[in-house]
């Protein structure tokens, strides 16, 4: 083990303090918050959670290529997912190599994005979105009986979930909620009417916000509750509608929830104005009311992020693409402490 490194430092964005305490990776560098938790590959959209007494981070692999960006997000073409897991400051971040590939999915075509990952009754489980066959971005499921994989995908992708970036929530009582959805090059705008519509538009600047859809999944966690599928609902602090004008509170893509202190936290990335923010609210369903930033724009465009509690200390998992020198798929998780407020409000951080 290496030593630790150790240091404050007061951000300029919020009044919060920041902790650096250095870790090691596998391969021996000294990583730190805010710092890539891995060098070695590309790594984005971490989705973290505790098994076990130890931190497993599910991230999507971002790939070396040359793909020419598009506003349908062609040039995240990544074919693989790796697991990390770090069992908490000054320790090693592990990567456990690959977890499951993109020829391994019998109804895939293409890019895998943003995962996320659950346990249910000693097995765990791989959410994931990727291109069907037809270009139609559907979210599948595989299973493991380690935390770390190999997955088996199942055949089908998942009845009644679709689009991008799926997130579980297990609520207190065992009900596992699916969040998902994201818009442009995720899709979420072509499944308005119930079914997808290939030229489906998102809504006019003064019409309500396209919210993430959320739909109960079965008690083995392996499919959902279809027709359970609904809409949530975002609101500002006079209970209206986030509006889809509204580019630095709406909803884009990269939902997550998460709860603290009995209140459900909403929170996502705005997409074209590159925040996260997030929203409360009193069931995993919503609605939510709209609170604030969680964290101003990093480098790159997309931000994407989880929050989890590890020990006695939440954490902020996200990612930016300052390793690659900003090319925005070529990302790199990094970590941070979150803090709340005494009244339960998330102190906004920079990266
Ligand atoms: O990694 C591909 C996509 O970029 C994710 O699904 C989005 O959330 C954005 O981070």
């Amino acid at each position: 083990m290496r030593p630790e490194h150790l240091t404050t430092c007061a951000s300029l964005f919020v009044a919060s303090v920041c902790v650096a305490v250095s870790m090691a990776d596998e391969r021996g560098e000294v990583v730190r918050y805010r710092q890539p938790l891995v060098t070695h590959i590309y790594t984005a959209d971490p989705s973290a959670h505790v098994f076990d007494g130890r931190l497993y981070i599910y991230p999507s692999h971002d790939l070396d290529n040359d793909t020419p960006p598009s506003r349908e997000g062609d040039q995240y073409d990544m074919e693989d997912y790796h697991v990390l897991s770090w069992e908490g400051p000054g320790t090693a971040v592990t990567d456990h190599g690959q977890a499951l590939h993109l020829k391994d999915i019998p109804w895939a075509s293409k890019q895998l994005w943003a995962p996320d990952a659950a346990e249910c009754n000693g097995r765990y489980l791989l959410y994931f979105p990727a291109k069907d066959r037809e270009g139609i971005f559907r979210i599948g499921v595989a299973t493991s009986s380690s935390p770390t994989g190999p997955f088996q995908a199942q055949t089908e992708p998942l009845a009644g979930a679709f689009s991008i970036d799926p997130c579980v929530f297990v609520d207190d009582d065992g009900t596992g909620y699916l969040f998902f959805g994201g818009l442009w090059g995720g899709q979420l705008e072509r499944w308005r009417t119930g079914g997808y519509v290939a030229d489906g538009k998102v809504p006019a600047a003064g019409e309500p916000a396209l919210g993430p859809r959320v739909v109960r999944l079965s008690a083995d966690f392996t499919t959902t509750i279809d027709g359970s599928t609904t809409e949530v609902s975002i609101v500002d602090e006079q209970g209206q509608p986030v509006l889809a004008g509204d580019h630095s509170r709406r909803f884009f893509e990269a939902a997550w929830v998460h709860k603290h202190a009995g209140t459900y936290y909403l929170s996502y990335s705005t997409g074209d104005t590159h925040l996260l923010v997030y929203a409360t609210g009193e069931a995993p369903t919503g609605p939510y009311t709209y609170q604030g930033p969680i964290l101003s724009p990093v480098v790159g465009w997309t931000t994407h992020h989880s929050i989890v509690k590890f020990g006695d200390q939440w954490y902020l998992f996200y990612h930016d693409s300052s390793l690659s020198g900003g090319v925005s798929h070529k990302r790199s998780v990094k970590v941070m402490p979150l803090v709340y407020d005494d009244e339960g409000k998330i102190i906004a951080s920079r990266p």
